[in-house]
């Protein structure tokens, strides 16, 4: 399917984030929330606390060194060698997939991608959402960046259904991101390249 080249200069985004409407097609959402609805979901725990989105891995975990993750499930892989063709590397080497399961009034909280992980493409489905960045600042530095002061957002994106992203360079190594929470259900199927 060719891939409408619309939105990437209308975005305010950190360097090296990309953002793309109309992905996919109503019909290959309509597919992908099919399958979906047949994925088991599980819990999660951010920083110790238990997010009240839910996920399922392939591939791979989040955490370095976890317990492997069942493989990329078929209805997966054209998606995930759309997004890495337009990423420009190789489907195979997005070796870690993460489905995330938002219900109403779930948020992702403040978080700077796993290490272990190298570009991270998302892709929305059902409704739409914000995504802000703000500056990364190492967890002992925050207090004394700002003086104890809340640190706000520097970008906000709006994630549309059926839209795609790339976080790559700065947006993934000196931002963090932040999906605050939904107005209705909405899941994002992320890919994620594995580093070294
Ligand atoms: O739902 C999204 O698009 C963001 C997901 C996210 O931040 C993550 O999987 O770490």
């Amino acid at each position: 399917m060719p891939i409408p080249a619309r939105s990437l200069f209308d975005v305010d985004a950190p360097n090296g984030f990309r953002y793309r409407d109309d992905f996919i097609t109503v019909e290959e959402e309509a597919m992908l929330a099919g399958e979906i609805a047949r994925v088991e979901f599980s819990t999660f725990e951010m920083r110790g606390v238990v997010a009240r989105r839910r996920v399922a891995f392939f591939g791979r975990t989040y955490d370095r060194g976890a317990a492997a993750a069942p493989p990329m499930p078929d209805f997966l892989l054209w998606l995930r060698d759309r997004v890495a063709s337009w990423a420009e590397v190789d489907g195979a080497s997005m070796g870690m997939a993460l489905i995330n399961e938002y219900r109403p009034a779930a948020p992702v909280g403040w978080h700077r991608d796993a290490p272990q992980y190298g570009i991270v493409a998302g892709i929305s489905l059902l409704s739409s959402c914000q995504l802000k960045f703000r500056p990364y600042v190492a967890p002992g530095d925050a207090a004394q960046a700002t003086g104890g002061a809340r640190r706000t957002a520097t970008h906000t994106i709006v994630l549309e259904p059926r839209s795609a992203y790339l976080m790559t360079a700065e947006s993934r190594s000196a931002y963090e991101h932040h999906v605050p929470p939904v107005a209705a259900l909405r899941y994002s199927i992320t890919f994620r390249t594995l580093r070294g």
